[in-house]
């Protein structure tokens, strides 16, 4: 592990010193504070301290410009004090109060500012990656020439995501330093012991990238090889991996009080190579700053931590009703067409013709995912999109769904508006942290600051034999979670319109189409640029005696339904709420207030089934109206089965729909 020594003798100009010096000393002072109001109880939850790194985030932002990026992790106080945050924000944010960077809702550990494009800390080992990465594709995009810096441990350089980002940045040669901070232990797991290589930067090889181990202390040294790789991708050459080895002085975290496997010898070795110590001994030597100006370097820097803490302290604690309007950007209003049209087109048609438009009207709209490009999806919906914009903004992406949608969410942060596309919806197993932890969570954890307008979308539900892993339908995943839309149209007439609405949200949004509705499904769809209120349910048939409230698939079974009970003198209202979050609740309301009845269809399982929360709501809000019980047709409790015969009978069909409404009814 010993430190390599620095390359080049070359002069660094005395005001880069005097930078990374008062860098290093605000870090330094800013957490031996923190860790104070956190033995006061002050500061709560957790913070994981920076003291012994400080080398590394401030040598490296040493060389950044203001528009430049950079993502952090957990121990992310450094590299936003080293970005340029104001420590007053940041304490006031770890106190939890009103004036700090979120709010008060993101606190230590998700700290993020996009005033200076810092892209947050992050609470999920190696999830910043692929944000970094998105900023980056952001970046060339736009063609500009912003780099971004991307911090993390060595505990995340075992996380897949680690390896599918710097995969995908190096194959589309993003404008991206990958910094691993090595600090040699991941809580109490040893990277020697846990990992493949004897050094990290040796993976770089695996990806067709430079890579190289540093000194981490060593200041200096940092801000030199970290310039060298800054300046390559700034010119266009692709992203690098530097490892800064380094050691952190306290525990885990300010929390934690775990038995620490590290030696006493280790530690002394360690402490005795301070950073700010050895950038000290060298300026002194060099005489690059004078003694003078390192005392009131340390005067300014305990000055204005001082006030910092004052400022943390006397500020407000935030508000329920601030809390309450963080989770979503307000959504756009829209009126629908009068006249739908006489122009038939397809479902899948239809969300191909939405993308189209939005990619003309607006340059940041871009697509991305497997096989999306050339051969334009796999069920058609982007068919021809790449020859009129072209590989850059209809990207095939390489299998890694976890980072091709944290891209998305990062380049959507960093002011794109990219849509998703998850070749077959079970996959999204592999993006739930992007989606769930990441996407849903961005602005929120902001303070309600932001926007995160990234649109995932892709087909969902059975009926073409593709069996248990290619044919769920998984709505209720989504609309569990606040800060995620989730769409799901029945019609090519309203899956464009909504595609457009989705694209020009500034929220995530989860965009479900069924299978089954590419397939079979045509309809009136006007040409015009159309887009539908999000949260606005549909009447698709209007009745008196019941209603059906059905999604998707269900939409279509239900007409047919109501068509033919009508003969038997049955009057069914069939209402489709097409955005299941926000849902339109006083759509619903109204419909069962009128006819007293409710029966609920939808291809998902039952158990734990979005119905379920429809079926709460209508008792919550209208158990007094309802002359029945509410009855829910769902797909039997089995994993979708291969054979055609068992799938029919899994998922619902237009008779047993009928016998729901029977079941209401007498
Ligand atoms: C995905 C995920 N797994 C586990 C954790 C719990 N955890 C938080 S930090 C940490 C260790 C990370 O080590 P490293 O990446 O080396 O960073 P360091 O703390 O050493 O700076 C663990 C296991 C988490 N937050 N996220
Ligand atoms: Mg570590």
């Amino acid at each position: 592990m010993a430190p390599t020594q620095s390359r080049t003798n070359e002069q660094i100009p005395a005001e880069v010193l005097d930078r990374i010096y008062s860098t290093m000393v605000r870090i330094r002072r800013f957490e031996e504070l923190t860790t104070e109001l956190f033995q006061a109880g002050q500061v709560k939850g957790t913070a994981h301290s920076y003291i012994g790194e400080e080398a590394i985030a401030a040598g490296a932002c040493a060389n950044l410009r203001p528009d430049d990026y950079i993502g952090s992790y957990h121990r992310g106080h450094g590299h936003c004090i080293a970005k340029g945050a104001d420590v007053s924000k940041m304490m006031a944010e770890l106190m939890g109060r009103e004036t700090g960077y979120c709010g008060g809702l993101g606190g230590s550990m998700h700290i993020a500012n996009m005033e200076l494009n810092i892209l947050g800390a992050n609470g999920i080992v190696g999830a910043a990656m692929p944000l970094g990465t998105g900023a980056a594709l952001a970046v060339k995009l736009r063609g500009g020439d912003q780099v971004v810096l991307s911090f993390f441990g060595d505990g995340a350089a075992n996380q897949g995501i680690f390896h599918e980002s710097i995969n995908l940045a190096s194959v589309w040669k993003l404008p991206i330093v990958f910094i691993c901070e090595n600090n040699q232990y991941a809580l109490s797991t040893s990277y020697k012991a846990s990992t493949s290589v004897a050094n990290i930067a040796e993976r770089a090889v695996a990806y067709g990238i430079p890579g190289q181990t540093i000194d981490g202390n060593d200041s200096v040294e940092v801000y030199r090889e970290v310039g060298e790789a800054i300046a390559r991708a700034r010119a266009g050459k692709g992203p690098s991996l530097i490892e800064a080895l380094t050691w952190r002085w306290g525990q885990h975290s300010m929390r934690s009080a775990i038995r620490d496997p590290r030696t006493r010898e280790e530690m002394d070795r360690w402490i005795a190579r301070d950073p700010i110590k050895l950038l000290e001994e060298r300026v002194m030597k060099e005489r690059s700053l004078p003694a003078r100006r390192i005392k009131s370097i340390q005067e300014i820097v305990q000055a204005e931590l001082d006030k910092a803490v004052q400022f943390a302290k006397e500020s407000p604690e935030p508000s329920v009703e601030a809390m309450r309007a963080a989770v979503y950007a307000p959504h756009k209003k829209h009126e629908e067409p009068r006249d739908k049209g006489t122009r038939q087109m397809a479902f899948n048609d239809a969300l191909c013709e939405a993308m189209r438009q939005e990619m003309e009207r607006d340059p940041t709209v871009f697509l991305m995912g497997e096989d999306v490009g050339l051969t334009g999806g796999i069920f058609g919906c982007s068919k021809g999109l790449i020859d009129h914009f072209g590989a850059a903004r209809v990207r095939d992406t390489p299998i890694s769904e976890a980072a091709f949608c944290g891209v998305g969410v990062g380049a959507a942060i960093a002011g794109m508006r990219p849509i998703v596309e998850v070749q077959i919806f079970d996959f999204v197993t592999l993006m739930m942290d992007m989606i769930v932890n990441q996407a849903a969570k961005f602005r929120y954890m902001l303070g309600g600051k932001d926007k995160v307008p990234v649109v995932i979308r892709g087909p969902q539900g059975g009926g073409i034999r593709l069996a248990a892993q290619h044919s769920q339908s998984l709505e209720a995943w989504f609309t569990h979670v606040p800060g995620l839309v989730v769409i799901a149209p029945s019609t090519p007439y309203d899956a464009k319109g909504l595609l457009i609405a989705a694209i020009r949200d500034d929220n995530p949004v989860v965009f479900l189409e069924h299978k089954m509705l590419y397939l079979g499904s045509t309809g009136p769809v006007p040409e015009a640029h159309y887009a539908i209120p999000i949260g606005k349910a549909d009447v698709k048939r209007e009745g008196t005696d019941v209603t059906v409230v059905a999604t998707q698939l269900m939409v279509s079974r239900a007409l047919g339904a109501a068509n033919l009970l009508e003969q038997e003198g049955i009057s069914v209202e069939v209402i489709d709420p097409r955005t299941l979050r926000p849902l339109d609740e006083e759509t619903i309301l109204k419909s069962v207030r009128k006819t007293h009845r409710l029966v609920i269809a939808h291809e998902a399982w039952k158990r734990g089934g979005f119905g379920a929360e429809l079926a709460a709501l209508v008792m919550e809000q209208a158990f007094d109206d309802l002359d029945a019980p509410v009855a829910r047709v769902a797909a039997i409790d089995v994993p979708m089965p291969f054979n055609d015969n068992l799938e029919r009978a899994v998922i619902p069909s237009q008779e047993r729909i009928i016998e729901g409404i029977r079941s209401v009814l007498y």
